[in-house]
């Protein structure tokens, strides 16, 4: 498999190294990072070649800001965009995240027409819509990683109140990566048993979740990218691996809006959407991103590639 990375920073990077660290990196020949700062994507491949090489893995790593880099690629992951600073919010980027992603996409469609794109440009969600736009893409190419992420902050904090292990922990988010995200309080268990809470346990967990984001931004200045890397590998790990494993991920069906659902990945992206029986705030939420992207000129392909 090659993968390609847009936006050598420090999602970018992140992917990289995770990659070549993985229990998987023996279906992976090649990494490519490309970023508008040319120098910046050949550096960083060259010292993630050598990462490679004291791991004794054989990925040939490169870089560079040339998207011919990418021909006939498999898996291309977009994180290239602004990050959000101290007191600004994910949909605060949307107008030039936006036009970013619809050129890279647009380049992406002609150099690997037949590649998996993954996004973790914010706002996620609408960038998975400008994607799909700009790709021509069918909608089971197009993924975006928030839920994952989400989900394994929600863990964190249940393990944090309840003093239990992450991996006897099972709990879900849905929906949009904002303010928006459903915590679905009936899906969580423990040990295969469902957690009770009481209304200011739930409260606070949820409030915390959602906080998450913010808090890394206050603190680090730049939003968080070790998590949100390994939310990528994650999903790299199941197209290749093609396991039978339900993810989240922000996907579009037929509603045309995408957000975290319940999906089954495999080599040609979307294997399958899981049916889930979301609540009516889920749904009603959808009015709120038709109405937001309406304003947003994307630059859309003719038709749909396969
Ligand atoms: P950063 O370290 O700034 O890297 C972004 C890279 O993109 C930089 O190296 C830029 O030079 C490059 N770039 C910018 N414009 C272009 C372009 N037109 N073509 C090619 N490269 C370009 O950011 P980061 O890696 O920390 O974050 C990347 C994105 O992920 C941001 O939009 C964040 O808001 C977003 N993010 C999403 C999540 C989710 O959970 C969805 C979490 C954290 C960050």
């Amino acid at each position: 498999m090659k993968i390609g990375i847009i936006g050598a920073g420090n999602i970018g990077a992140n992917v990289a190294y995770g990659l070549i660290c993985s229990e998987f990196s023996d279906k992976i020949s090649q990494i490519a990072l490309v970023d508008i700062v040319e120098n910046l994507a050949i550096g960083k491949a060259l010292d993630l070649s050598h990462a490679s090489a004291v791991f004794e893995k054989d990925i040939k790593v490169i870089g560079g800001s040339d998207y011919a880099i990418l021909s006939g690629y498999d898996i291309v992951v977009i994180t290239a965009g602004q990050t959000r600073k101290a007191g600004q919010s994910r949909e605060d980027l949307l107008k030039i995240n936006a036009k970013i992603v619809a050129e890279i996409s647009a380049k992406i469609a002609n150099i690997a027409p037949n590649s998996v794109i993954i996004l973790v440009t914010n706002p996620l969600d609408f960038m998975v819509y400008t994607a799909y736009k700009s790709s021509g893409f069918p909608k089971n190419r197009i993924i975006g990683m928030a839920g994952e992420l989400d989900s394994a902050r929600l863990k964190c904090e249940i393990s944090n109140l309840k003093n239990e292990k992450i991996s006897h922990i099972k709990a879900s988010v849905v929906g949009f990566h904002n303010d928006k995200m459903e915590i679905l309080k009936d899906e969580i268990f423990i040990d295969n048993k469902k957690v009770e809470f009481s209304g200011k346990e739930f409260d606070e967990i949820s409030q915390n979740t959602k906080n998450c984001g913010p808090k890394i931004v206050n603190l680090l200045g730049t939003s968080a990218f070790l998590a949100p890397a390994s939310g990528i590998v994650k999903i790299i790990k199941q197209i290749i691996t093609e396991e039978d494993k339900t993810l989240i991920c922000s996907v579009i069906d037929e509603s045309e809006v995408p957000c975290g659902r319940f999906v089954k990945l495999g080599k040609f992206g979307v294997k399958e959407i899981v049916k889930f029986n979301y609540s009516q705030n889920f749904t009603q939420n959808f009015a709120y991103f038709k109405e937001k992207i309406k304003n947003i000129e994307i630059k859309t392909q003719n038709k749909e590639t396969k």
